[in-house]
């Protein structure tokens, strides 16, 4: 705890210094842009100094060993601890907050869409809300399973002691709470209304809140280049002797390509938002129509963004091949074939963004690659799904929670995959584009598969972390209602977005009505 205290108070100390020195050396008032953003520097700096930064680092730059925690009770989860498992554990808890808190904006979006006209919020107090559940489910899609059990569990089916930086890691970790504290103080700035896209221009001229949204976001984007750079590490030179590329367990390689991705994109939406951050305190000019435009802004976030959607879901792919090889009782199908296709998804991930862009005026000759290379991503991800259907095939299928769990995915998952297609082809997207068909899409994608993974991974895990047995029972009954549940939330999304109902618009016309009370309910 006393380490905790401390991070606060230099956490605050840092903030207070920040603001008073940007207010020394040029005055104006404490909630000006710029002085947020030195503030929120030095708090950052502050926080993981007192976490225990001065331990962990600051002691070797004046020459004595550097110390860490070597506490392995409840203790070491309110300090700077190495430890991989600690670690993963902290992930699990901590995202699972911020999932509760993003599930809380969830419903007041469906009780306001459960009527045609504004009931509960007013249209700009809705795209703050829908904003900000967007970027936290992001933040928990994308860390969640990879932050959780890519550290519990990585280094156990290799046979490593811990990651390869374990100071690293701690880094890692306690990034994520100011990301958090970030995010969720930004309505006392007037939050953020841009979306979790945070397309320039409308980022550039919204109100302050998105100053804050843009540096927790860059925090986390150093959070997620430094995980994926440990997991690159470890599983390369960290594997005990005999632990050969061609044994790795199939949630290792899932990680692992994970990392990848996560090592090599998520600088550009970090650097895309430090633009956005300089165009809204320095007045640079990079959206504007002369240079780039919000064009500009589009292509370098999504060169991040669709990569990201594969950092959300690889990790996924990697638990049902593992729940399903265990709950069927049978050698993987198609290892190499699998291993191959993971590594596809991660090459094909970086040249496929433009697809978010189809409508966006971006040059035309660009519109048939990008569909062409969009649907080529279906093929390995069909091998995939191929090798779980074909381990599951004539095995001795044991029903346990993450096997139905299991099943829940391969089906939201299909949906979501299949929709994906029509999105990708320009004649339908030109239609479908910027309608609740995308959202329907990205929620049978992420929530499908990214979270239904993470539920199963938490079942199929939680005996060995916890030494420990769930009610089964209860497990299935969760399992399938989660999965009804989300079904009919999610299915009359597809029929609205077809009939053209736009996105991110807190009205609707009648006709939508029925529908939506549906999904609300
Ligand atoms: C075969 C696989 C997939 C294809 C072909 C595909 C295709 C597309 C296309 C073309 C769009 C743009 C639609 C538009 O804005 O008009 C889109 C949106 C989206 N997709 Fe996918 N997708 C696939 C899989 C996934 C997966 C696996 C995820 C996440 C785990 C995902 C997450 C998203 C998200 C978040 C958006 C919307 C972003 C936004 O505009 O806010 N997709 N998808
Ligand atoms: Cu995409």
């Amino acid at each position: 705890m006393k380490y905790l205290i401390r991070a606060f108070v230099l956490g605050l100390v840092g903030y207070v210094a920040g603001v008073a020195l940007t207010l020394a050396i040029r005055g104006g008032s404490a909630t000006d842009e710029v002085v947020v953003v030195f503030g929120f520097i030095l708090a950052l700096i502050g926080w993981l100094a007192g976490i225990g930064g001065i331990e962990a680092f600051g002691r070797q730059w004046i020459g004595k060993t550097p110390q860490v925690s070597t506490d392995r009770t409840w203790r070491r989860y309110f300090q700077f601890s190495t430890d991989h498992k600690g670690i993963g554990i902290h992930y699990g808890v901590t995202l699972l907050a911020v999932l509760l808190i993003g599930g809380l904006s969830a419903m007041i979006i469906r009780i306001e869409l459960a009527t045609p006209g504004m009931s509960i919020v007013d249209l700009e107090e809705f795209n703050k809300i829908t904003s900000m559940h967007g970027i936290l489910m992001i933040a928990v899609a994308v860390a969640g399973i990879i932050g959780a059990f890519g550290n519990y569990i990585i280094p156990i089916q290799i046979g490593a002691a811990d990651m390869a930086f374990p100071r690293i890691n701690a880094v890692s970790y306690w990034l994520v709470p100011p990301v958090a504290i970030g995010l969720l103080s930004a309505p006392l700035l007037g939050s953020f209304s841009a979306g979790w896209t945070a397309y320039a221009p409308l980022s550039v001229i919204g109100d302050s809140g998105q100053i804050l949204f843009n540096m927790a976001i860059i925090s986390f984007g150093l959070s997620s280049i430094l995980g994926g750079l440990n997991i690159i590490v470890t599983v390369i030179t960290m594997r005990a002797p005999g632990m050969t590329w061609g044994r790795l367990p199939i949630f290792t390689w899932a990680g692992f390509a994970t990392a990848i991705l996560a090592f090599s994109v998520t600088q550009f939406f970090a650097a895309v938002l430090v633009l956005v951050t300089m165009a809204r305190v320095a007045g640079t000019d990079f959206f504007g129509p002369e240079v780039g435009g919000g064009i500009m802004y589009q292509h370098i976030f999504w060169f991040y963004s669709h990569p990201a959607v594969y950092i959300m879901v690889l990790p996924g792919f990697g638990v049902i091949l593992e729940v399903v090889t265990t709950f069927a009782r049978k050698p993987l199908f198609a290892y190499k074939a699998v291993v191959g296709s993971l590594l596809t998804i991660v090459g094909l991930s970086v040249v496929v963004w433009a697809h978010h862009m189809f409508t966006s005026g971006m040059a035309d000759f660009l519109h048939a690659p990008f569909m062409i290379l969009t649907e080529a991503i279906s093929i390995p991800t069909g091998v995939i799904f191929l090798s779980i259907i074909g381990t599951l095939w004539q095995g001795k299928l044991w029903f346990r929670t993450p096997l139905v769990l299991a099943f829940g995915w391969l089906f939201n998952f299909l949906i979501g995959g299949i929709t994906g297609i029509f999105l990708a082809d320009v004649a339908t997207d030109i239609h479908l584009h910027d309608t609740y068909f995308v959202v329907a899409h990205f929620h049978y994608t992420i929530v499908g598969g990214s979270i239904f993974a993470l539920l199963a991974a938490f079942f199929y895990w939680f005996p060995k972390i916890t030494g420990r047995m769930y009610n089964d029972t209860m497990g299935k009954i969760f399992a399938i209602w989660v999965t009804v549940a989300f079904n009919f939330t999610f299915i009359p999304l597809f029929w609205v977005g077809i009939n053209g109902m736009n996105r991110r618009i807190g009205e609707y016309p009648h006709a939508y009505e029925s529908a939506n009370l549906f999904a609300s309910v």
